[in-house]
């Protein structure tokens, strides 16, 4: 009878979908790594990709799930909407209405992640300034002098009918309160969008999207987008906007400059970048995340002599630090710390083996990297009050600016004496490319000036003249549904093919910098014949690292002082300059978009867009809202195609200034010019 019973078909056992590496990053490091991942049956980001679609619906920004009657799913039909479109919530709500509420609610937290890292500085900021605390100073006068008068801060006395300068020590104090009063003052309107051209200024007075505080327009988006509110959409976007310039002109800009005084303002400096900055006979300690405040302290920990003493007892050679995401780009650009990767690599550089301790603040950082350190010996440690993990592996060490040096004393010390906890399956990928990092307004003025001569006014010259034919912003994420890197790059290489400069922060720096965009040498192979010209005479590589996410605040001075200098019209909308984020994929690339385009830039994104399955809406973003703001969205997936979309805007604006006609070039001695200014 045994015998007789059929053998059941043992199920055929299915293989775990894993990711192609090649097809996944067009780095190599990326690749290896992927592919060692996989070796050591070890998940990342890459597998999950392949495992898990996108939900197609949230997807086109049409699931609204703001009520319990929901989620209500208005996808768009496969042909389109013919005729009038149908479409409703149990409330009644169009997909206009759903898209719209969904888009601002993204601003609403990117806003608020962006504004939230800006008041934690502040509050630092005001310890410092109270001198409460040892560790942080103020560092750089100049800096807060400069930005005094924008927080109307009186940087001068009377004294007996006399002017003198102020105590700086009472400015500092005042800057502070000041500063902190930005986020929750009950009158009046955000200092800072005063510094903005004035046709801008007045553009935003007209159309009454001047922040009145930055907290309140973030929770004003929460109250409108709650069941039952605003229903129509443009007035849902006009809450965007403001909420959006808040951020940008209000809590990353405050973020920025106040970061600049109790840290310093970046100048050029040189780093490199990729997960081939990780030493094995070094204890390597990985920051990842954004705010500088902690990050500052453990760069000054790990370079003290007894430090490094101590690494040595453990039997490292030293210590290696490297950052991750934007914490990354803030201690490379201040202190020319390397840069280990990208947003997609912070598993990656776990799975070296070799990552004795990942130490981490707030944003970015995958849940993901606990199950990551659970397989090898890292200890990854989690600092803020608002950012803890669930997993048990996880070590949390609150860090508090009264005792920070003691803080990143203890993270330091138990990454080194976790240095002989490896086990010896180390594998460091070899890549890593050199960069130069560290500009902003204040160094870009410098490099086309010199001390005495600084100014806009060599650019504006260059545009004009048409060896550089614009200037394009390439910023944002990776995001793990395209090819790692590839869209960032292609953009970056055509604009520059086209002689567009670029300037670029986030992780869109980091991917520049690990392809060697980031050199002076990288003009001449990569840019059109006018601006490897300009790169080569000034010496600058020509993509510009800003910095960090909050700092496309940088870039929103920078295009300041582009209108300033003049020749380039009277508002940042006139200006041949086009924004662009081809990989984006977090809520605060939504707020950034936003608060760019509301400054008057066309801005590009790659990718997805949140507002697909709404045409209408879509419409409004992507054509209407140039009558308003002089800027406006865009979506273009391929990169070539994304990178030609900014091209042509840019030619559009120099023939709106009459400088798309290639002129003469003219030789001038002392005579001619003595002739012209006369
Ligand atoms: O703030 S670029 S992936 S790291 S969100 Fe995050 Fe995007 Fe990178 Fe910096 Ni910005």
């Amino acid at each position: 009878m045994a015998e007789e019973k059929k053998l059941k078909a043992a199920k055929p056992v299915k293989e775990p979908k894993l990711a192609d590496p090649v097809a996944s990053s067009i780095d190599l490091a990326t690749q290896i790594m992927i592919k060692r991942a996989q070796e050591l049956g070890v998940e990342t980001v890459f597998d999950r990709n392949v495992k898990m679609k996108p939900c197609n619906i949230g997807n086109q920004g049409t699931c609204c799930k703001n009520c319990a009657m929901g989620p209500c799913r208005l996808p768009l039909p496969k042909g389109g909407i013919e005729g009038e479109d149908e479409r409703k919530g149990m409330c009644g709500a169009t997909a206009n209405t759903i898209a719209a509420r969904n888009f601002i609610r993204m601003i609403a937290g990117g806003a608020a992640a962006h504004s939230d890292h800006g008041r934690s500085v502040a509050e630092v900021f005001m310890s410092a300034a109270r001198k409460e605390t040892d560790a942080y100073k103020i560092k750089d006068t100049n800096k807060l002098l400069s930005i005094a008068p924008y927080l109307e801060v009186a940087t001068t006395v009377e004294v007996d009918g006399e002017t003198q300068d102020r105590d700086i020590d009472e400015i500092a104090l005042e800057v502070a309160e000041k500063a902190l009063n930005e986020w929750g003052k009950a009158e009046d309107e955000l200092l800072y969008p005063k510094r903005a051209p004035k046709a801008l200024y007045e553009k935003w007075k007209k159309a009454g999207v001047l922040p009145r505080n930055i907290d309140r327009e973030i929770v004003e988006i929460m109250h409108r987008t709650h069941i039952g509110v605003d229903q129509d959409y443009k007035n849902l976007m006009k809450q965007g906007a403001r909420a959006a310039i808040a951020d940008g002109w209000g809590g990353s800009m405050l973020a920025t400059d106040l970061q600049d005084v109790l840290f310093g303002t970046p100048y050029p400096l040189q780093s490199e970048a990729n997960l081939g900055i990780m030493k094995e006979d070094h204890v390597n300690i990985i920051v990842h995340g954004h705010e500088p405040v902690l990050s500052e302290m453990i760069v000054a920990m790990a370079q003290k002599p007894e430090i490094i003493e101590y690494a040595k007892s453990k039997g490292a050679k030293g210590i290696q630090l490297g950052g991750i995401c934007c914490t990354a780009n803030e201690i490379l650009q201040r202190h020319g710390v390397p840069v280990a990767g990208t947003f997609l690599q912070q598993e990656l550089a776990i799975i070296t083996g070799a990552c004795d301790a990942m130490v981490v603040d707030i944003q970015c950082i995958f849940q993901n990297v606990a199950n990551v350190a659970k397989c090898f010996h890292t200890k990854l440690i989690t600092t803020h009050p608002i950012a803890k993990m669930e997993q048990d592996n996880v070590i949390h060490i609150e860090f508090d600016e009264h005792h920070a040096l003691e803080d990143a004393e203890k993270i330091v010390r138990m990454g080194i004496d976790n240095f002989q906890n490896r086990g010896s399956e180390v594998m460091i990928p070899k890549q890593k490319a050199t960069q130069i990092a560290g500009f902003g307004v204040e160094s870009i003025k410098y490099h086309l000036g010199g001390t005495f001569r600084g100014d806009y006014f060599t650019l504006n010259d260059n545009i004009i003249n048409g060896r550089i034919r614009g200037i394009g912003a390439v910023v944002g994420c990776n995001n793990a549904r395209t090819r790692h890197n590839e869209a960032h790059i292609q953009v970056v290489k055509e604009l520059l093919k086209n002689d567009v400069i670029v300037l670029t922060t986030g992780c869109n720096g980091i991917a520049c910098a690990m392809e060697g965009l980031l050199t002076p040498e990288s003009a001449a192979v990569y840019c059109g014949p006018g601006l490897s010209e300009v790169c080569e005479t000034v010496g600058i590589p020509p993509v510009l690292h800003c910095g960090s996410c909050v700092d496309n605040s940088r870039l929103l001075l920078a295009a300041t002082e582009v209108v300033k200098a003049g020749g380039l019209g009277d508002d940042i909308c006139d200006v041949p300059a086009a924004g662009s984020a081809p990989e984006w994929m977090s809520e605060k690339a939504i707020s950034i978009g936003q608060y760019v385009v509301s400054s008057g830039i066309y801005t590009v994104f790659g990718a997805t867009f949140p507002t697909s399955g709404a045409p209408v809406f879509h419409n409004y973003l992507c054509k209407e809202m140039e009558k308003i703001y002089g800027g406006m969205w865009d979506y273009e997936p391929d990169p070539i195609k994304h990178a030609q979309l900014m091209i042509a805007h840019i030619d559009k604006k120099r023939k709106a200034l009459g400088i798309d006609k290639a002129r003469e070039r003219v030789l001038m001695d002392m005579a001619d010019r003595q002739a012209l200014e006369a």
